[in-house]
């Protein structure tokens, strides 16, 4: 075992650590820390080696289950021959052929690929591609940026002023300028307990419409949104409701960029949210399961239209002037070429289609425990929002999310939302094991 991870080495100083961890509550966490020390498969394992079914793929990004033996290989192998290539002006050969290997893996009419090292640098770049793009094309003055009520895209100045959760917005002044947002779906009064995509809500895209009649369809560059909004409490859109975006869009000639950091790579059956739903966007972003977690990797995705509307100037004129010291980093491309492996293998891009209805059987079966108020599932995605309890809003919902820990399951809490999205490889009886643990949960919570 890892020395450093010992809870006896780390043990009486953890209170005074110098890491200020990120979306964590600092103090209470280092009064009673929950330290992972390994990982194999579907489980997490403590220090004191105590096994934890991972209810939600890390951060929604360990697909393929951890420690997978060809990505762990390659990504070795890569370390020790080519720790790092410049990709400005200079490139590798694992950048071509990762690139090459993704391509026909995305949606009709998706072509090529930008790599970033994040979601949230996807983001970013999504955003300043777009507007990028319109001023290629003699449409300067479409910098308006449209994102959604209960997005999530990623904490980037860019991401976090699309984005639509509050607490992570107000501490941030005014963020990025010219931008709007549409509500967010979520209706429990109409849609409460649906299985899969709600019935109410279409109409919601409507609020798109009326955005571009408030600032003229000719100012806006581009609209996001996740087509599953996961991060904010798992929001799955209305039947009709993408298709009615991408027609707006089209009317006025904004594009449509789809945040699939989360969606994508075989979370609802498909490789992406996209072929699910069947609407394709102008731009995907994605990060995440792109490397099954191992290395830090995202990508844009985007059409042919976009990507050649750059290459218009002068051959010894650089075409994009945007792009990170890790872009295509030779680590990130060895794991993401070893998860390709492992997904294609293994069939995990489509593996869900046949779970998938176990899985909403399983999620719905905790309807009847104290405190559900609402269920949520697609592909191998289930939400359970619980009441909050009297003046203490995500108290219930963190008592949840300790206590399960101690029971054996992780899984990720969004205030009173338990979210859970475990590997693609999880078995029936682990599914069983992981609701039937929710269940205890549930059961024993004040
Ligand atoms: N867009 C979407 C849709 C995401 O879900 C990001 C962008 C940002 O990606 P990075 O790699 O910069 O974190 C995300 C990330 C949670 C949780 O518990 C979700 C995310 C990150 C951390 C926690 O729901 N999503
Ligand atoms: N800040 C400074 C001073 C830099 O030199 C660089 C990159 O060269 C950056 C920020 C951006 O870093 P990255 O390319 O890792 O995003």
């Amino acid at each position: 075992m890892n020395e450093r991870a010992r809870p006896e080495s780390l043990g009486t100083t953890l209170e005074n650590s110098p890491f200020f961890m990120p979306f964590s509550m600092n103090r209470a966490f280092k009064k009673a820390p929950r330290l992972l020390a390994r990982a194999e498969g579907m489980y997490y394992y403590t220090p004191e080696g105590r096994k934890i079914l991972d209810g939600t793929s890390g951060l929604w990004c360990v697909n393929a289950g951890h420690c997978r033996k060809p990505i762990v290989e390659a990504v070795q192998k890569a370390v020790a021959t080519l720790d790092f290539a410049p990709p400005f002006q200079m490139g590798h050969p694992a950048a071509f052929e990762f690139a090459e290997k993704l391509a026909p893996l995305l949606p009709k009419g998706v072509t090529r690929i930008f790599f970033t090292n994040s979601g949230s640098e996807s983001v970013d770049t999504a955003l300043k591609l777009a507007i990028a793009y319109h001023r290629q094309r003699g449409e300067g003055q479409r910098v308006r940026l449209i994102g959604r009520e209960k997005g999530y895209h990623g904490v980037n100045f860019g991401g976090t002023a699309v984005g639509g959760m509050v607490g992570n917005r107000k501490l941030f002044g005014a963020l990025v300028t010219g931008v709007d947002h549409m509500r967010h779906t979520h209706d429990p009064a109409k849609n409460a307990f649906s299985r899969g995509q709600p019935a109410h809500g279409a109409e919601l895209a409507e609020d798109l419409e009326r955005l571009c009649q408030l600032h003229d369809p000719s100012t806006i560059a581009a609209v996001i949104v996740e087509p599953v909004a996961c991060s904010a409490g798992v929001y799955v859109p209305p039947v009709g409701y993408l298709q009615k975006l991408r027609e707006i869009c089209d009317k006025h000639g904004i594009l449509l960029i789809f945040d699939e950091v989360i969606n994508a790579w075989g979370r609802l059956g498909k490789p992406f949210a996209s072929d699910y739903f069947g609407v394709i966007p102008d731009l995907i972003t994605t990060a995440k399961g792109i490397t099954n977690g191992t290395v830090p990797m995202g990508a844009v995705f985007m059409k042919e239209n976009l990507y050649q509307a750059f290459m218009t100037g002068p051959e010894n004129a650089i075409e994009m002037p945007h792009g990170y010291t890790y872009s295509a980093h030779p680590l990130a491309c060895a794991a993401g070429l070893g998860t390709l492996k492992v997904y294609e293998d293994e069939g995990l891009l489509t593996r869900v289609g046949e779970l998938a209805k176990y899985w909403e059987d399983g999620a719905h079966s905790l309807k009847d425990c104290p405190n559900v108020i609402d269920i949520r599932n697609l592909g191998l995605i289930a939400a359970i929002e619980l009441s909050p309890r009297a003046g203490a809003i995500g108290a219930r919902g963190m008592d949840a999310h300790l206590n399960a820990f101690e029971k054996g399951v992780y899984m990720r809490v969004t205030v009173d939302t338990i979210a859970l999205a475990p590997p693609l490889i999880i078995q029936k009886a682990e599914i069983d094991q992981l609701f039937g643990t929710v269940r205890e949960v549930l059961k024993g919570l004040a």
